[in-house]
């Protein structure tokens, strides 16, 4: 299997970009199916209320759902060592304040959401990990089909860069 890791700030698309992966043939999970599947929750974060995730027990489970290409979407999916290439989705913040409105977000879960977007949190966490293989993609103005080509065209080490490369 090889593992491409679609991250970034709620909001951003991944879940959308994703859905088109599938449809180019890859085999696509998010964290939250599998979290939610397996029970793999290690309690309830005392401050903001949500469940967090057992990311390392997700990742030695993520084999059992997906085979050959395949992507881990989520915004902690970077957290999983097994990715072969990390993507970060980014977005305007403005852009974005707009769909977590729309999505009923309330105010302080949007700033928070903002803060992290602006502040590089994804990116800045999966360099720590995956170093070299970590590609940020801005979706700013751009479509999703538009977003899809650009990381086949990332994955197909079109811009210099193939995942398998870096180690
Ligand atoms: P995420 O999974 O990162 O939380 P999503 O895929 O659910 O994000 O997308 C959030 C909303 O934005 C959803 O209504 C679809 C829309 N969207 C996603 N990518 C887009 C793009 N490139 N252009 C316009 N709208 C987009």
């Amino acid at each position: 299997m090889s593992l491409i890791c679609i991250t970034g700030t709620p909001g951003v698309g991944k879940t959308t970009i994703s859905g088109l992966l599938r449809e180019r043939g890859f085999s696509v999970v998010s964290v939250n199916e599998i979290a939610e599947r397996e029970g793999l929750f290690l309690g309830r974060d005392p401050l903001r209320g949500y469940l967090e995730v057992d990311i390392e027990g997700l990742c030695r489970s993520v084999e059992r759902y997906l085979t050959g290409k395949a992507v881990l979407e989520g915004h902690l999916s970077h957290f999983c060592r097994k990715c072969d290439a990390v993507i970060v989705l980014r977005l305007d913040p403005e852009v974005l304040r707009e769909r977590l409105l729309m999505r009923g977000y309330p105010e302080d879960k949007v700033q928070e959401n903002l803060e992290a977007e602006a502040l590089d949190v994804c990116t800045v966490e999966a360099h720590e990990i995956h170093g070299e293989r970590v590609r940020e993609v801005d979706t700013t103005g751009k479509t999703p089909e538009e977003v899809a080509d650009i990381i086949m065209d990332i994955l197909d080490g079109d811009e210099g860069y193939a995942p398998g490369d870096v180690d």
